[in-house]
C-alpha cells in the first residue's frame, strides 16, 4: 500500500452544545468554550486548512457496549428526557460530573469521532489525526461516569479497532494530567493493549486519590507489564522532566513493544498554566512528544482530546500538536536542565517495578529502602493542602479561568525547500527533493572558503563535492532549506568542512552523529560547539570527555534493540539538552546499520535544531537514498515491529556510559539522589552480575 499522507482534523462544534447547569466547584472548569476556543486558533494560524476535515458520527449502542456495561447505557440513554432535578439526582451518584440534556448525543459524537479517526487512519486515506470532542472519556469506567467523562472514548477506540480492523497490539499514551483509571480498567489483564499514563498524584493525595495510579499497578494475569503510571508527586513538573519519563521510561517500553496503532488521551491540563494540573510545562512540549511518538506503528497515530482548562494554553497546546501531526519541524525546545529530584524518584519507581517485564528495563537500578525525599503524606491532610492550592485559579465573570503568563505561540516558518539532495550527476532522484547537482562547477566564493580552511590540497572531485554542500548549508542557515542528503566522495573531510562552515557563527552548535567506524576528523573531537556522539562497534577508551561521546555497541549497529535503547536512552537525551542549531548525521562505508533503524535515528533527529538535519553519506551507497530522503521529507519511519533482547553486554556498557555522563548531562538521569550517589564509583559489570560478598 502506498505511504499515507494528510493529518485528518474530526471535529463538530455540536459538541460544545452541553454545559453545567447549576453551581458545583468542581464542575465549573469544563466549559464548551474550550473546544470553540481550540478549533479558533487552528483556524486562525492557518492549521485546519492544512487538515483533512473528517465528519463526525454518533456511536452505535454495539459500539458502547465495547467499554461500558448494558444497564449504564440504558440509565445514560434516559437523561436527555429528565427534569434538571433528575439530572441533578443522577449526577449524584458518580464522581466530578454532570449531566445535561444534551450530553448523550455530545458524548455518542465523541465517541463516532474517535472511531472515525481511527477508520481514516487504519484505512490509510489519511497519516494521522486529532479529534477534539467534548465531553471527555479517560475517567469513564464500565458502568460509571466520572471526571467530567461519559463514555471512554479512547477505551472503545482501542477496542474498536481491534476488533474492526484487526489491529494486533495497541499503545495508548495517556498525557492528560489526571489518571485515566478508566483506561487502566478496562485494559488491565489485556496484553494487546499497552496503557501509558502519567499524572499528578502527591502520594495519593491528589484526585482521584486512588492506590492504583501509583508506579506499582503495573497490570494484572497476562497483563502484567503492560499498564504503566508514573506519579507526579509534586506540581510544578517542567518539559525536562517530561523529556526524562519519555526517553527512560516510556519510548524504550514502547518500541519494545511494538504496537500496530497508537492513540493519545491528548489531555492538555499537564501545560502551563492550568487550574487543575498546576504543572510548567511550556505548550511547545507538546509538539516534542508527538514527534516522539509518530514513528512508531508505522506512523499511525490517532490523539483524541481529553482535559486541558486553561483556555490560553489549551488552544496553543493543540496547534503544537495538530503543527507537529502535519509534519512541521518542532520548535527548538527551551534550556532543559534536567528532571527534578521528584521527577527523577518517580522514574527511578516505575522502571524498577516494570524491569521484570521488559528487557530494556532489566539492567534498571532497583529501589532501595531510603526515605524518600518527598515525604509521604497522610491521605486527610493532603486532600486540605490540594484544595486549598486550587483557590489560586481565579474566575473571571464569564466563568473562565484568568490568564496566566505563559510563552506566546512560537510562530513556525517552515522553510520553502524540506529536502535538498546534493547527489553526482548520474544518480537516480528521488520526488519531493530539490536537487542539487555534486558535480556542476562549484561556486568561486565556496571554493575560496575552502581553501582558507586548508582544503586546496584535496583532489578534485572531492572539492568539487564540497564547495557545492556550502550553499546549501547556508541556505539552511538562512531557513530556505529544512534538510539535506549528500552524497560525498569522502565523508570524513566532508564532515570536517560542515562543521567548520556552521561553526563561523558564534551561536552555532552541532551535533554529530557518527554512525559506523572512522576514521574521525582529529579536528572535531568535540568541545562546547560541537558534540560528537560515535555509534560504532570499536572499543573506546573511557575517555572523560563531555563532548565526544562514543557508544560502543558488540556487533556494531546490528544488535537492533541495543541501537534503539542507545538511540532512545542516550543519544536523545544528549542531543535535548545540546539543543544544536543543527545535527550532522554521517554514515561511514559500511557502517552496517539496519535500513529500518537508519530510519528510525533519521526521523527522530528530526526533533532537534527545527528539523535542520545534514546527512552524509558515501557516494557509493545509492541503495539508500530514497529511504533516506523518505525520512527526511517527514515521512514516518517503517514500524520495526516488536524488538527482542538488546545484547547483554550492549545494555551493560549503556548503562556504564549513562552514568559516566550524566554528572555533565542531567537529561541522563534515571534515578533519584540515594541511589545516584553510591552508583558510578565502583561500579563494574561484574559486580553487577555477582551477589554481594557478606
Ligand atoms: N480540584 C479530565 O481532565 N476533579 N477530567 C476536580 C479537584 C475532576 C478531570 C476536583 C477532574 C476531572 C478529563
Ligand atoms: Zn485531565
Amino acid at each position: 500500500m502506498a505511504q499515507a499522507t494528510g493529518t485528518a482534523l474530526v471535529y463538530d462544534e455540536q459538541m460544545s452544545r452541553y454545559k453545567l447547569l447549576w453551581l458545583d466547584p468542581a464542575c465549573e472548569l469544563e466549559v464548551p468554550e474550550r473546544l470553540t476556543v481550540s478549533y479558533e486558533a487552528l483556524v486562525q494560524n492557518g492549521l485546519s486548512g492544512r487538515c483533512v476535515s473528517v465528519p463526525v458520527r454518533e456511536a452505535t449502542d454495539a459500539e458502547i457496549l465495547l467499554a461500558h456495561s448494558e444497564e449504564y447505557l440504558e440509565a445514560v440513554k434516559k437523561t436527555p428526557y429528565m427534569s434538571l432535578e433528575d439530572l441533578m439526582t443522577f449526577t449524584q451518584q458518580y464522581g466530578d460530573v454532570y449531566f445535561h440534556p444534551n450530553i448523550y448525543h455530545c458524548a455518542k459524537l465523541a465517541i463516532g469521532a474517535a472511531l472515525q479517526l481511527v477508520d481514516n487512519v487504519m484505512t490509510g486515506s489519511v497519516r494521522n489525526g486529532l479529534a477534539l470532542v467534548r465531553p471527555p472519556g479517560h475517567h469513564s469506567q464500565h458502568s460509571a461516569a466520572n471526571g467530567f467523562c461519559v463514555f471512554n472514548n479512547v477505551a472503545i477506540a482501542a477496542q474498536y479497532a481491534k476488533k474492526y480492523h484487526g489491529v494486533k497490539k495497541v499503545l495508548i499514551v495517556d498525557w492528560d494530567v489526571h489518571h485515566g483509571q478508566g483506561v487502566q480498567y478496562c485494559f488491565e489483564d489485556d496484553p494487546s493493549v499497552l496503557y501509558f499514563s502519567w499524572h499528578r498524584y502527591e502520594h495519593q493525595n491528589f484526585w482521584p486519590n486512588l492506590k492504583e495510579s501509583d508506579h506499582d499497578s503495573v497490570g494484572k494475569g497476562k497483563g502484567a507489564g503492560f499498564n504503566v503510571n508514573v506519579p507526579w508527586n509534586q506540581v510544578g513538573m517542567e518539559n525536562s522532566d517530561y523529556l526524562a519519563v519519555f526517553f527512560h521510561v516510556l519510548l524504550p517500553v514502547a518500541y519494545e513493544f511494538g504496537p500496530d496503532l497508537v492513540l493519545v488521551c491528548a489531555g492538555f491540563d499537564s501545560a502551563i498554566g492550568d487550574p487543575e494540573g498546576h504543572m510548567c510545562a511550556t505548550p511547545d512540549i507538546f509538539a516534542h512528544l508527538t514527534h516522539l511518538l509518530m514513528n512508531l506503528a508505522g506512523g499511525k497515530l490517532c490523539a483524541v482530546l481529553e482535559g486541558g482548562y486553561n483556555l490560553s494554553s489549551l488552544a496553543q497546546s493543540v496547534c503544537q500538536t495538530v503543527l507537529t501531526l502535519l509534519g512541521d519541524p518542532a520548535p527548538r525546545p527551551t534550556e532543559l536542565h534536567g528532571p527534578c529530584e521528584s521527577a527523577l524518584e518517580s522514574i527511578h519507581c516505575v522502571r524498577s517495578s516494570h524491569k521484570q517485564y521488559w528487557s530494556c528495563l532489566k539492567h534498571a537500578a532497583d529501589m532501595l529502602s531510603y526515605e524518600p525525599s518527598t515525604k509521604h503524606r497522610k491521605v486527610m491532610e493532603g486532600a486540605l493542602i490540594s484544595q486549598n492550592q486550587d483557590e489560586q485559579g481565579q474566575k473571571t465573570e464569564e466563568g473562565s479561568t484568568t490568564e496566566l503568563v505563559f510563552p506566546e505561540l512560537l510562530q513556525r516558518v517552515a522553510p520553502a525547500v524540506r529536502t535538498a539532495l546534493v547527489l553526482p550527476d548520474a544518480v537516480e532522484c528521488t520526488d519531493g527533493c530539490a536537487h542539487f547537482s555534486a558535480k556542476k562547477a562549484p561556486d568561486p566564493l565556496a571554493l575560496n572558503r575552502l581553501s582558507m580552511n586548508g582544503k586546496e590540497s584535496g583532489d578534485e572531485a572531492s572539492l568539487t563535492a564540497l564547495a557545492n554542500l556550502i550553499p546549501v548549508i547556508e541556505k539552511m542557515e538562512k531557513n530556505e532549506i529544512q534538510n539535506c542528503l549528500a552524497l560525498v566522495p569522502d565523508v570524513s573531510t566532508a564532515a570536517a568542512t560542515v562543521v567548520q562552515q556552521a561553526n563561523t557563527s558564534l551561536t552555532k552548535r552541532v551535533l554529530v552523529v557518527w554512525v559506523g567506524e572512522g576514521p574521525l576528523p582529529t579536528q572535531m573531537m568535540g568541545d562546547e560547539k560541537t558534540l560528537l556522539v560515535h555509534l560504532g562497534s570499536k572499543e573506546q577508551e573511557d575517555l572523560n570527555s563531555k563532548y565526544y561521546v562514543p557508544i560502543s555497541l558488540k556487533k556494531g549497529c546490528r544488535d537492533t534493540a541495543g541501537l534503539l535503547q542507545a538511540l532512545l536512552g542516550v543519544l536523545l537525551p544528549l542531543g535535548f539538552q545540546f539543543n544544536p542549531s543543527l545535527v550532522l548525521l554521517v554514515r561511514t562505508p559500511g557502517g552496517n546499520v539496519a535500513t529500518a533503524v537508519w530510519q528510525q535515528l533519521t526521523c527522530l533527529l528530526q526533533g532537534l535544531a527545527q528539523g535542520r538535519t545534514l546527512v552524509l553519506m558515501q557516494e557509493k551507497e545509492t541503495s539508500s537514498i530514497s529511504a533516506t530522503a523518505s525520512c527526511l521529507l517527514g515521512n514516518p519511519a517503517p514500524s520495526l515491529g516488536p524488538l527482542g533482547a538488546p545484547m547483554p553486554d550492549n545494555v551493560e556498557a549503556l548503562e556504564r556510559l549513562g552514568h559516566r555522563l550524566q554528572a555533565h548531562w542531567k537529561l541522563l538521569q534515571t534515578t533519584a539522589a540515594a541511589s545516584r550517589r553510591s552508583a558510578p564509583c565502583g561500579y563494574t559489570p561484574s559486580s553487577r552480575m555477582k551477589p554481594p560478598s557478606v
